[in-house]
């Protein structure tokens, strides 16, 4: 909350409170639709502003280029949001608080100061403040015109977030190579797993009509360093690789080209058949082959510097090399092979089961382990962070760690397909944090999944992460205002995976809301409860994959979730160990003991890897089934609290935002509500045991939920909508 609206709560008379605006008071009272992201640059305090202002009292913008124009207009904006009016340019930092920026190519001062070292890289930048012929100036350099772009959106954060400006010494630089967003998104402009709309792509009047969006999505991922979009949906429609789309693509390319976002498209692997005429999409095939070399010629005659294609084979329907009867490195090595010349990747998805007898947490890791070392150097694998399917808590995928000599990269979920969709505040820093340091052990301790995707631990060629995106056309870009921290904690992790989830929680708090401190406190810590909280409404204990076939809500009866469960009258749990499905040999020994041995298995992984009876007792010296209890209702509890502590936040953020997020919460705490009881209505139908005393028994019988149905959930339609309620 800015210094304004603080007065006004202290106590403005009413009449101006009428009059906001002509007050000169409340911007952060004013209604905000979300549109501007953390992107807002909102006017700050009066003293904040009058010391920024002496700070930056010219800009010297070094050289012209698109992508060093867009970073000057960008300072210009935001400082004159911020500080209430844009420093001028000038020529040359002749004047005490000169704001320099450029490369040592387009700046004699940078040059001179050799300002932009190494460390920096092509993407990275520095700022300092200093002294320079007895001016104090402050210095954004970078090696390339993007550094400066990116130097500049950092700069911008520091003055948002009020940091002092006077001794400013950064460097930073991206730790990891290729930094996507993948959208599921089809040329229909539905979204698959999307709840913020339509897609925002809108191919029908492309590429005549560019939509001001795409420039604002484009600023918006490079002022957090992503540096990649996948336009379309993996499960892929032959059709986008076709010349009426690519010259669509194409446009969008030249859009996002000066924001240093390349494009990616996804590959339908049997379009030589469906598209190019051929009678099969055999990789080892000469005329395929060659399909795939003209297709990828044709798309960098469009799109120089496009960047190349994800693929998901042989999953869930997609066609692949194996219906040829050949592995998945001869379609990846073959794409790659088409690629090569022009400087184009492949991410080949790692995402692969089938429905059988062996364990789905399994068959990702027995197709690709073998791969090891097979695979092209320009192909990424690309690996979900655990080895089921985004769900509130896995452990992390074993095949991070598995593969040294195969380019790794991460696939996160942005969209909350698992966790509540839109309404549900969750906020996914911890989760990607978890994975992200999660300890691998593969070359000794400190292995994380960190350093195998950031290509450390194994020098690997290339390094990468990819989310999957949560934006859509909804007017606040996400679906909802707290959705959109999980788009930037994607993007702040991605540009450095040592971040620490809570501190980008700050950040971006800050950024969207308010600096004030009894605003950022609560929310913050609301925030990082959340995800843990969902886990424990959802699926406390390691429990995975309980949900109706829409996603959307509870269901722990149905078949693909009582596979998950293995609850009977016994007890509860997917035994993976040696006993079961030894699962847990996929991992490196000193984490397969931990994982296997009961006394040592993390409590919030037990029902992953054990099946224990209801009484089993857990370190509390509760049973599980209590334990159950408590966690699932503490969960509910949770979401209350978040909601009595949003309510105390009234007047300290602007109303329309408020008031969504308070409508949000309440239907996040029915549906928590609902997640506890119909689970534990199931669950009590099997263990027979009583509540622990203080609990209350579910609202409605069992019946009553399994008889619930939503036929007409976001995210999914045709085939997938059809048996949705059972
Ligand atoms: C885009 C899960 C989702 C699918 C998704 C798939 C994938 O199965 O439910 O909608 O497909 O993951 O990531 O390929």
């Amino acid at each position: 909350m800015n210094s304004d609206a603080a007065a006004t709560r202290a106590g403005r008379p009413l009449w101006c409170l009428a009059l906001l605006v002509l007050c000169g008071a409340g911007q952060a009272a004013l209604a905000e639709d979300g549109y501007d992201l953390w992107l807002r640059y909102r006017p700050l305090p009066p003293a904040q502003r009058e010391a920024d202002r002496r700070a930056v009292r010219a800009i010297v913008a070094a050289g012209r280029s698109p992508t060093l124009d867009i970073a000057r207009a960008e300072l210009a904006r935001g400082l004159d949001g911020l500080l209430g009016t844009a420093p001028p340019f000038a020529a040359a930092p002749t004047r005490d608080g000169s704001l320099v920026l450029g490369t040592a190519l387009t700046s004699p001062l940078i040059a001179a100061l050799r300002l932009a070292p190494g460390a920096a890289g092509r993407e990275g930048y520095v700022i300092r403040s200093l002294r320079y012929a007895g001016h104090r100036l402050i210095v954004i350099a970078a090696n390339e015109d993007i550094g400066v772009l990116y130097g500049t959106f950092a700069f911008l954060r520091l003055v948002q977030t009020q940091r002092p400006l006077g001794n400013l010494a950064m460097v930073s630089a991206p730790r990891i190579q290729h930094r996507i967003l993948d959208h599921f998104d089809n040329l229909d402009r539905t979204v698959e797993r999307g709840y913020a709309g339509e897609s925002i792509w809108d191919w029908q009047k492309l590429p005549g009509y560019l939509d001001p969006r795409y420039t604002d999505y484009a600023r918006a991922c490079a002022s957090l360093g992503i540096n990649g979009t996948v336009l379309n949906n993996v499960n892929a429609d032959a059709d986008s690789l076709t010349p009426l789309y690519l010259r669509k693509t194409a446009a969008l390319a030249a859009v996002f080209r000066p924001y240093g976002l390349r494009v990616f498209l996804t590959a339908r692997f049997d379009a030589p058949i469906e598209i190019g005429g051929l009678h099969t999409a055999d990789p080892l095939d000469p005329a395929v082959r060659a399909w795939w070399r003209s297709k990828v010629g044709e798309i960098y005659g469009l799109i120089p510097d496009f960047g190349g294609f994800l693929v998901k084979a042989n999953s869930e329907g997609q066609p692949g090399p194996e219906n040829y009867g050949r592995s998945h490195a001869d379609g990846a090595n073959m794409l790659a092979e088409a690629l090569a010349p022009h400087g184009g990747i492949v991410m080949w998805r790692a995402f692969v089961y089938s429905q059988g007898p062996t364990d789905r947490a399994r068959q990702a890791y027995d197709s690709f382990k073998p791969l090891d070392g097979k695979l092209d150097r320009k192909v990424l694998l690309q690996v979900k962070n655990g080895p089921i399917d985004f769900q509130p808590r896995e452990p992390f995928h074993p095949l991070f760690g598995a593969m040294p000599r195969t380019s790794l990269m991460l696939e996160v979920q942005i969209t909350k397909e698992y966790l509540g969709f839109a309404t549900h505040l969750v906020y996914l820093g911890p989760l990607f944090e978890e994975t992200l340091r999660s300890d691998t052990f593969a070359r000794g301790p400190g292995s994380t999944v960190a350093r195998v995707i950031d290509g450390s631990l194994f020098a690997s060629p290339k390094s990468g992460i990819a989310g999957d995106a949560n934006i859509g056309s909804d007017r606040n870009w996400c679906g909802s205002i707290f959705d959109q921290a999980n788009w930037y904690a994607f993007g702040r992790l991605a540009w450095d995976p040592n971040l620490a989830a809570r501190d980008v929680a700050e950040e971006w708090v800050r950024l969207t809301f308010s600096n004030d401190p009894a605003f950022v406190a609560p929310v913050v810590r609301m925030m990082m409860a959340s995800r843990e909280a969902a886990v424990d409404y959802m699926t406390p204990l390691g429990l995975a994959h309980q949900m109706a076939p829409s996603h959307y809500g509870p269901a722990p009866w149905i078949e693909a979730s009582r596979y998950f469960n293995h609850a009977d009258a016994q007890g509860i749990g997917f035994d993976r160990t040696a006993t079961g499905s030894d699962a847990v040999a996929q991992y490196a020994p000193p984490v397969a003991t931990r994982f296997a041995d009961l006394k040592q298995v993390p409590e919030a992984l037990l029902l992953w890897f054990h099946h224990v009876p209801w009484d089993y007792r857990m370190a509390s010296g509760r049973t599980v089934w209590d334990e159950l209890v408590i966690r699932y209702s503490r969960g509910v509890q949770q979401v209350t609290e978040m909601r009595q502590v949003w309510a105390g936040l009234a007047g300290r953020v602007d109303a329309e935002r408020f008031a969504q997020v308070s409508a949000f919460l309440a239907i996040q705490e029915q549906e928590a509500r609902w997640w506890r009881d119909a689970s534990l209505g199931y669950f009590q139908s099997l263990s027979r045991r009583a509540l622990p005393a203080g609990y209350s028994p579910p609202q409605h019988d069992l019946a009553y939920y399994e008889a619930l149905c939503f036929p007409y959930v976001p995210g999914v339609w045709g085939e997938r909508r059809g048996p949705l309620c059972r």
